[in-house]
């Protein structure tokens, strides 16, 4: 019985340092706020989406769906498409110099189109799955459905360095849709509403994003009609986010300390 209590005792004593050394590094829930609402294309299964110098780009899923293509903002209407070759899934999408490197899911390729004629300049391998897809002005950014993120060199597309993705200690999953923003990387958590701001230095989520409800419920077409696409625009601060089939795209503000309630409405 002695024996027993203490090592039960020892038990309590490692469950509760495990509950001392993570608790305070639980990362806060932040809300939004709408400030625009656009017209976004239902059929877009939604991959990537940048904003960049006043275009938008979305890259879209799917088997004979896959597509690149520039949109108008206000309309939604689509400016210039190309499809991408159906035996591929495309998936993230970045821009870098004057292109615009795509993604595939499991095909281990990935596609660079000049940005303005969306010609395809040349292809590239890589190991993993491929998700999301950003950049921070030194490295390509990439996210395989893991915790992990992988740093690429732009030139090569050989990996520099690997991050991996924590809150509270434990690791952030299904990373998807990405976006590198003011020194952090904002990442879409696969079949959430919640989006990860996270460190590139430590990969610690420094705050989540809680989109829960921005989409009416009436409006999503099926399960998987979820949350992904983030995009920003630096030259005018704004930040817009979308989902895969979703009929609209919106610009939204971060709203700090409506943690609780956010958290609440899950
Ligand atoms: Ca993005």
């Amino acid at each position: 019985m002695k024996a027993r209590n203490v090592a039960r005792l020892a038990g309590m004593l490692i469950v509760g340092s495990g509950i001392c050394a993570s608790a305070a590094a639980a990362a806060p829930v932040e809300s939004y706020r709408v400030l625009h609402a656009y017209p976004h294309d239902s059929q877009a299964f939604t991959q990537g989406l940048i904003y960049l110098d006043g275009h938008l780009y979305e890259s879209t899923g799917l088997n004979g769906q896959s597509s690149l293509r520039e949109e108008d903002l206000e309309t939604g209407r689509v400016l210039k498409e190309i499809d991408v070759p159906s035996r591929y899934f495309a998936e993230g999408l970045t821009n870098w110099g004057s292109t615009l490197i795509q993604l595939t899911w499991k095909a281990h390729i990935g596609f660079v189109y000049d940005r303005a004629t969306f010609k395809l300049l040349r292809t590239f391998h890589y190991p993993w799955e491929g998700w999301g897809l950003t950049q921070d002005g030194q490295h390509l950014i990439m996210s395989d459905g893991s915790e992990t993120l992988h740093f690429l060199n732009p030139n090569t597309f050989e990996q520099v360095r690997s991050l991996r993705v924590t809150d509270n200690g434990e690791p952030v999953k299904n990373l998807n849709e990405l976006e590198y923003i003011h020194g952090q990387i904002y990442a879409n958590v696969w079949m959430t509403d919640r989006i990860a701001r996270i460190s590139p230095q430590t990969g610690k989520v420094l705050s989540w994003i809680n989109l829960a409800g921005i989409l009416p419920s009436i409006e999503v077409r099926s399960d998987g009609a979820v949350l992904n696409g983030i995009a920003y625009d630096a030259a005018h601060n704004r930040l817009f986010v979308t989902g895969k089939l979703w009929p609209r795209l919106f610009q939204i503000q971060v709203v700090q300390g409506s943690g609780r309630r956010a958290q609440g409405s899950e």
